[in-house]
């Protein structure tokens, strides 16, 4: 059950979280036509809080919106202040920030007509999302017997929620068959993500990541990327196959919700050592300090804020 907070942004005003529904005819329940962003808002070392490069989650809202011809209602700008008010409202120190805009009710019909586009943010307590032994041990994967979407099949650079249910689909099948999470291939036979992260893979001190054209661009891998360059490893986009991963010194998930969550397996193969790797805990270590404000090189990266 999600910890429930307050009030929610919904429509431009904030309601109580109980309030905050819809109709059963809303467009999205039934064709998936709406996108969302997911983004954490973190209680920094120093008591202030900051939410993690908020304004390019909510760019790529705008953005996962015109793929979908969907035309939001609020500028970026309306956007980022809506979540300062949702987290001053709920005061909330920490949190998990969900956006979605959606097509409601009014016609039925795959075509979406003129129903409004409504646009709501909710904000609650999120802890580590694959579990708190995640983030330290590593997590179990399998490789889905589910493809990821082909570029103009569903259009993958959208965080659309139709988009989801491939998701849903290989993440059920991996928890069924006793996994953390699964790892999705794409159209091509190559590793593209997980159901809701992004995938690296470190060979001899060298990072490896799938390239961007069938995956999501997560702001978190944009974000290892940078801290790993910065840090002096060398990191090289390309196609990964599941057999370099089986050979990897070590793999590990990025995402908003997932952090940066270490795999100690993969389709019963151990993974390196079978535990977090010396790379990955180094970035890890070094990207908490980044969200806990402790590392002025990436202060553009937060969107300070206060609740008092
Ligand atoms: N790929 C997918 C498919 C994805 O959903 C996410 C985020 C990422 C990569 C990583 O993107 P970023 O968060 O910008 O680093 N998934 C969001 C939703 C997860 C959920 O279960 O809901 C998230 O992490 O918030």
């Amino acid at each position: 059950m999600v910890q429930q907070s307050e009030y929610i942004w919904f429509d431009g005003e904030l309601v109580p979280w109980e309030q905050a529904n819809v109709h059963v005819l809303t467009h999205a329940l039934h064709y998936g036509t709406g996108v969302f962003e997911g983004i954490r808002a973190y209680e920094c070392t120093d008591g202030s809080s900051e939410v993690f490069r908020l304004k390019e989650h909510m760019v790529r809202l705008l953005d996962s919106a015109k793929i979908l011809g969907i035309k939001v209602p609020y500028s970026l700008e309306e956007l980022v202040q809506a979540t300062d008010e949702t987290l001053k409202a709920n005061k909330l120190k920490g949190a998990y920030v969900r956006p979605l805009v959606f097509v409601g009710d009014g016609a039925m019909g795959v075509h979406p007509g003129n129903n409004p586009i409504r646009v709501c943010i909710a904000t609650w307590p999120w802890g580590a999302y694959l579990g708190d032994e995640a983030l330290e041990k590593g997590i179990r994967v399998r490789c889905s017997s589910y493809t990821r979407h082909h570029v103009n099949v569903m259009m993958t650079k959208a965080k659309a929620c139709g988009n989801y249910v491939n998701s849903v689909l290989a993440k059920t099948e991996a928890v069924a068959d006793g996994y953390d999470e699964a790892i999705l291939l794409d159209t091509t036979g190559h590793v593209a993500e997980g159901s809701g992260e992004n995938i690296f893979m470190v060979k001899d001190e060298v990072l490896y990541t799938p390239h961007l054209s069938q995956v999501l661009g997560g702001l978190t891998r944009d974000s290892v990327i940078q801290l790993a360059s910065d840090l002096g490893y060398e990191v090289r986009e390309m196609a990964i196959g599941r057999d370099m991963l089986y050979t990897a010194d070590e793999v590990f998930f990025t995402g908003t919700a997932a952090e940066l969550t270490p795999i100690r397996e993969i389709d019963r193969r151990q993974v390196g050592e079978g535990k977090a790797g010396d790379v990955t805990k180094a970035l890890q270590t070094e990207f908490f300090k980044i969200l806990k404000g402790e590392n002025e090189d990436y202060e553009h990266w937060l969107h300070r804020y206060s609740v008092d």
